[in-house]
Formats: C-alpha cells, sequence, structure tokens
C-alpha cells in the first residue's frame, strides 16, 4: 500500500514544477536578465528518489535517501528541449548525474526517472561531479566532468587528502553513456576539463586547468590549452596557459573554463569562473572572455570584472558566496541560457542573447589592474558622458 503521505507531497510538488518562473522586475544591467526562481532545487527532485513509498516498509514515511542539493548542472539543447545533467548530492556527500528536461529553458525542468549510470570502469572513483556537455563535431556528446578519488599517497590518518581527475564519457542520446578513460595530462591534478566543440588542426581540443593540489592550483597558472589525437586514449602531452590569473582581480586565486566556448561571428565566447580569497573564505563569480575563431587559443577579448556574482539570497548556501557555471545553451533564436548554481546549493537560469554577450564581451573595458587607473577608466566616462548631456541640453534651449 503506499502511504497517503506520498499524495499529499505529490500534490505540493506539483505546483512547484509547474510553477512558472518569469524575470525578475528589480534587476538591470542590460546584460543579461535574472529570474524570480531557481530552475532546480532539491525539491524538486522525484519523492520516489528520497522516499520508500510503502507504508508497510515505511510507516513514518520518512525518507530513506536525502538530497541535500542540485547545482553546477551541464547543459545541451536538442531537437527543441533544454536538458541539465545536473549534480545532484545526496546526504551522502557523494554526488552523481541525472537529466531534468524542460520545453522552456526557465522553468518546468522535470527529472528523468532514473539517474544516469555507467559501467563502473574506474574503481577508486570515489565522486563525480561538474559536468560539461559538449555536442562534438565527431557525431558524439560527450562529458568530462571531475573524478574524484582518495590520494593513495595521503598517510594514514590523513582522510582527506584527494586526486581529481578529468573523467570522461559520451553518449548519442543522453540515455546509454560509455565511460572513456580518464584524460592524461602533464599536471597531477585536473578541474574544470572541457572540450572545444570542433576540432582544432585535426585535433580534439581540451580547455585545462593545471593545478598542484586538490584545493590550490599552486604553479598552475590560469586556464589552459591542449590538443590530442585519440579520443579513446585521451592524452593531452602539453597544456599552454591562455588566461592568466592575475593579482587582485576576480580570478587571482583561480580560475576555470565554464562550460564549452559558445561560437560567434566575432569569435568564441568563454563562460568562465573566477575565485578570489576573503576572511569569509572565497568567492566564485563568473566572466566572460573571447578567443580567435582561427585559434580558440588565443585571447582577443575581456571585460574588467564579473559578468554574474552572487545576488540577494544567491549569496547563502552549503558554500556560500558562490556561483559556478558549467552550462550554457544557445536556441535557435540566438538566445541564451546560461545556468549557474548559486552556494553550490540551487540552480538559476541568466538569460541573455548572442548579440548582447557578443557588445558585453567585446565593449566592456578591460580590467585597468590598478586602482588609480581604474578612476581614469570612469573618469573618462562620466567626462564623455556630462559632455553628450550637456550638448543635448544646450541643444534643448
Ligand atoms: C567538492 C567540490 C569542490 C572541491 C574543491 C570537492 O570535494 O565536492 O564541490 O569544488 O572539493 O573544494
Ligand atoms: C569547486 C567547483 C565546484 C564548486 C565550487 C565551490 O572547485 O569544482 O564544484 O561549485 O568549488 O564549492
Amino acid at each position: 500500500m503506499i502511504h497517503e503521505k506520498y499524495y499529499e507531497l505529490l500534490e505540493k510538488q506539483n505546483e512547484l514544477l509547474n510553477r512558472k518562473n518569469r524575470k525578475k522586475t528589480d534587476f538591470y544591467n542590460g546584460i543579461y536578465d535574472r529570474y524570480e526562481y531557481p530552475v532546480l532545487t532539491r525539491h524538486h527532485v522525484p519523492l520516489h528518489w528520497r522516499y520508500d513509498l510503502n507504508k508497510e516498509t515505511n510507516p513514518y514515511f520518512m525518507e530513506r535517501l536525502g538530497v541535500n542539493a542540485t547545482f553546477n548542472p551541464g547543459a545541451i539543447y536538442l531537437n527543441g528541449k533544454y536538458y541539465l545533467v545536473v549534480r545532484v548530492e545526496g546526504v551522502d556527500r557523494k554526488s552523481f548525474f541525472a537529466i531534468a528536461e524542460s520545453d522552456t529553458g526557465i522553468d518546468n525542468f522535470r527529472f528523468w526517472d532514473y539517474p544516469i549510470l555507467w559501467e563502473d570502469k574506474i574503481k577508486d572513483e570515489t565522486n563525480m561531479y561538474d559536468m560539461r556537455l559538449v555536442q562534438h563535431e565527431d557525431g558524439w556528446i560527450y562529458g568530462i566532468y571531475c573524478s574524484e578519488r582518495k590520494d593513495p599517497k595521503a598517510s594514514p590518518h590523513d582522510t582527506s587528502s584527494a586526486v581529481a581527475q578529468a573523467g570522461l564519457v559520451r553518449t548519442k542520446d543522453l540515455k546509454h553513456w560509455e565511460r572513456l578513460p580518464d584524460i592524461k595530462t602533464p599536471s597531477p591534478q585536473q578541474r574544470n576539463v572541457v572540450l572545444h566543440p570542433e576540432f582544432v588542426r585535426g585535433h580534439y581540443a581540451f580547455y585545462t586547468r593545471p593545478q598542484d593540489d586538490f584545493i590550490s592550483t599552486g604553479t598552475g597558472g590560469g586556464i589552459a590549452f591542449g590538443l590530442c589525437r585519440d579520443i579513446l586514449h585521451p592524452v593531452i602531452e602539453e597544456e599552454k596557459v591562455i588566461d592568466e590569473r592575475k593579482y587582485h582581480t576576480i580570478n587571482e586565486v583561480k580560475n576555470g573554463e565554464g562550460p564549452a566556448p559558445i561560437k560567434t561571428e566575432k569569435g568564441w565566447i568563454h563562460i568562465a569562473h573566477g575565485v578570489r580569497n576573503t576572511a569569509a573564505g572565497l568567492r566564485y563569480v563568473l566572466y566572460t572572455f573571447a578567443t580567435a575563431l582561427d585559434d580558440p587559443a588565443k585571447v582577443i577579448a575581456k571585460p574588467g570584472g564579473y559578468l554574474i556574482a552572487p545576488y540577494d539570497e544567491e549569496r547563502v548556501g552549503d558554500v556560500s558566496n558562490v556561483v559556478f557555471s558549467n552550462g550554457a545553451v544557445v536556441n535557435e533564436k540566438n538566445e541564451v541560457f546560461i545556468y549557474y548554481a548559486s552556494s553550490d546549493t540551487r540552480v538559476h537560469v541568466a538569460t541573455t542573447t548572442i548579440d548582447q554577450l557578443v557588445d558585453y564581451t567585446f565593449n566592456t573595458p578591460e580590467d585597468p589592474l590598478r586602482s588609480l587607473d581604474c578612476a581614469k577608466q570612469r573618469f573618462a566616462l562620466i567626462e564623455k558622458n556630462l559632455r553628450l548631456l550637456t550638448d543635448m541640453n544646450r541643444r534643448n534651449e
């Protein structure tokens, strides 16, 4: 017998799943829109993934396998639908991947019946998260995720040191997944590895993020670029840093490629995360840069500062003061949907267009890196505007 509480909770959940989302009216920057509600929270996860519905085996209708958070989704737009490969984190701290689908991209996301499974080939892999989904021109959809395991070199009493590697999977239909070997790079640890959607000089091309340690990037200078000939034996021999971390910027401590870059007429647009340290811990924001169409490793534009930072209630969560993105899609109307999670807790969407993203990325002034130069930069804008305003006033007299 099914517990009566199930139907009560189901009704409430359906209200949440059917709720229409709308643009926030109290937020404006001309670059993108924010939305009233997150597109996914742990409350969107199907009840039958969490409760045993049977009244005999679960008389109190307890959550048997609770879910802590839904965040950092990979994203893909296929046949008119928006799909997210969501990082679903159980109350046991382990994450797994699950697909949620929507017709609008801004609301009504629904999880498929089951989370994603593939053949268990990497036995020491403990945790999996932050998948980047890429439709590659070779015909496959690839997923690269962070595959985390206990550091085999850790001393016997050290039960937290870990190694992060780039796990690789591929699929044609998002249903059947093939686990390929981990991607090897010259760096001892890797996170935020992303496949470029096109071949570059006949090779598979990747954005990587060299790092010496699990948390600290150490000598890893920033977002790097590397090539590999054979995706079935994924070895990147050389990583060249293309977007360097810099002192006293939004990415002073770490940065990493977000979703796969978006192709536009003026260049590839990259959305990345930048991290700086504060007395309250690390602060994660998103920023963009552009690389050349004929050389995706060559940066040709880089706006100063961040594109998206934690805003209002986004600031607070399991890991507060974080926004992170590893999924963005473009539909046939050239509308861009940037999926980002706030504070490792829930998923939001920000929408814009290719034209706006290009204008923002190519026409936002660069970071001059020093306070007085920043003040001069602003001074010049004010001067230009005041001149225009005075001219207009004179004309109207
Ligand atoms: C967590 C990630 C985090 C990483 C580095 C992992 O164990 O699951 O969310 O980014 O540690 O702090
Ligand atoms: C990491 C990422 C994310 C996470 C962020 C903040 O390094 O890989 O999984 O959102 O830290 O905790």
